[in-house]
């Protein structure tokens, strides 16, 4: 995932520098305890994914870890949960019941088990130097729904039964290819009651996604564009199960190719040749042969890197490398995932992170008898513009609770973003005194307001106006 345009990179690097300076003036007496809350705070969020057999699950893991690591085809594939995890150099390991952990051969197609081994293992880690992976832990899991392999009760047991640390889940992204059956939702109901809340302090986020958005209702070749069928099936479900905390339609084969950058200059100029091509040759291609132009292994390679779907629309997309990528970011679904992580996963757990951090300094630092300026350090940190994210999420969740449809809720989501600016006042630029006035409106709600989470949600959004105004142009 990329770096999320908003203030919670901002937080997890002010808290790191707090650690630096508080082991500065610390020195070698307080190393050990620094590096502990150092490494509590980069603990990645983890995401488990799930759904039947054949849905995707594993090429969309590829998609989100930005490499092709999980094996992935048309047979049912996976058969041991496997958790991707940030490490370097790339390598493998398999837990077994025993306790013990070894190292496995990790090869081009994914972590390499004998058979005859595969009965005494619990599960894989893949240790992959993704910068994706410094935020989550993403969790393949074996598909539901199959009876002949065992490999489902594989799943249900450890995502639904058994208690042990590992893995346990922040978040689950659940696959759903054509229907989402009883057996689907009694699965998701027992996830969410096995895992409490989530980051965000609500029960733990369930993102359902309608899978293979690219072949949707009928495929490429039919006259509804898919992926445009797959978003109105999604806000149909979304509908239907308000259990799901958002429902989005996915092709992992197009997030797949665009993350693990498998496309090259050629393919881009392959597609290109096929601008002005008849879609029935391009249809029946495989029988009549591609258009004239392209040869048959390049019109098969294309077509398994971006499929029929990506073959028919993309045409008119593919002006430039960059632009087809765009294209294919979007049109995967990837970037809508990205963002709902984003807000329900990762800067929740994010905030929470730096809150546990504070919290544990001060607790440290009152117990351990450290220096009076390393507290001041500590306790100014809390209220610095850097930190004021924490003080958005605690009020976010205080009215969420008490007031979920209120519409500060939405301007407090909107502050997730660093460019959000209300969509009543919405300037191109806003200036800085734009920011100021705002910030004064919210103020007079907080003056004014039937409740306390209301008026605590008004006056930190009314600072949050103040900081950003720091930042904002003046008039010329
Ligand atoms: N057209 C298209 N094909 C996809 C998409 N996602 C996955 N596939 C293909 O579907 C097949 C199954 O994908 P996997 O990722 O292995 O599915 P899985 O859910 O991990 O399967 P199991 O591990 O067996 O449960 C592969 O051939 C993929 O290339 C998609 O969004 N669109
Ligand atoms: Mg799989």
């Amino acid at each position: 995932m990329d770096a999320p345009p908003n203030g919670y990179p901002l937080l997890r690097s002010s808290a790191e520098q707090l650690l630096d300076e508080v082991a500065a003036l610390l020195g070698l007496h307080g190393a050990i305890v620094i590096d502990e809350f150092r490494s509590a705070l980069r603990r990645p969020a983890v995401i488990a994914v799930s759904g039947r057999v054949n849905t995707g699950k594993s090429t969309l893991v590829n998609s989100l870890i930005s490499a092709k690591r999980a094996p992935t085809s048309a047979q049912e594939t996976t058969a041991l949960i496997c958790c991707y995890a940030y490490g370097a150099p790339d390598r493998a390991e398999a837990a077994l019941d025993s306790g013990e952990v070894i190292p496995i051969p990790l090869t081009p197609s994914g972590p390499a088990i004998g058979n005859a081994q595969q009965g005494a293992i619990d599960y894989l880690r893949v240790y992959v130097q993704a910068a994706a992976l410094q935020l989550v832990t993403i969790i393949d899991t074996p598909g539901l729904g199959s009876a002949a392999t065992g490999n489902s009760a594989r799943t249900e047991y450890r995502l639904l039964g058994h208690q042990g640390p590992q893995p346990g889940a922040d978040a689950l992204l659940y696959l759903i290819r054509d229907s989402f059956r009883p057996d689907d939702e009694d699965f998701v109901s027992r996830f969410r009651a096995r895992h409490g809340n989530g980051p965000a302090g609500g029960p733990v986020p369930v993102i359902g996604l309608v899978a293979h958005a690219d072949n949707h209702d009928g495929g490429p070749w039919h006259s509804a564009e898919p992926v445009d069928m797959a978003k109105r099936a999604a806000a149909e479900l979304a509908r239907r199960m308000p259990q799901l905390t958002a429902v989005l339609p996915v092709s992992g084969l197009l997030a797949e190719t665009v993350r693990t950058g498998a496309l090259r200059e050629q393919d881009v100029r392959n597609l290109r040749l096929l601008q002005g091509a008849d879609e029935m040759r391009l249809q029946f291609a495989e029988h009549l042969g591609p258009p004239p132009g392209v040869a048959k292994e390049d019109f098969r390679r294309l077509t398994a890197l971006i499929g029929s779907y990506g073959v028919r629309y993309g045409r008119e997309h593919c002006g430039s490398a960059a632009e087809l990528a765009d294209w294919l970011y979007e049109r995967s679904g990837l970037a809508e995932l990205e963002r709902a992580l984003q807000n329900a996963v990762t800067g929740p757990a994010e905030s929470v992170r730096v809150e546990e951090m504070l919290a544990g300094l001060m607790a440290a630092a009152r117990s351990q008898s450290w220096p009076p300026e390393v507290r001041r350090l500590i306790e100014s940190a809390r209220h610095a513009p850097a930190f004021h994210r924490l003080q958005e999420e605690a009020a976010l969740a205080l009215l969420r609770s008490s007031a979920p449809g209120h519409e500060l809720v939405a301007v407090l989501e909107g502050l997730r973003q660093a460019d959000w600016w209300p969509p009543a006042v919405s300037p191109e630029a806003p200036e800085r005194s734009g920011y100021l006035e705002l910030a004064s409106h919210y103020q007079a709600v907080a003056g004014s307001a039937s409740t306390g989470a209301e008026a605590r949600a008004a006056r930190v959004i009314a600072r949050s106006l103040f900081i950003r105004s720091g930042a904002a142009r003046n008039p010329a």
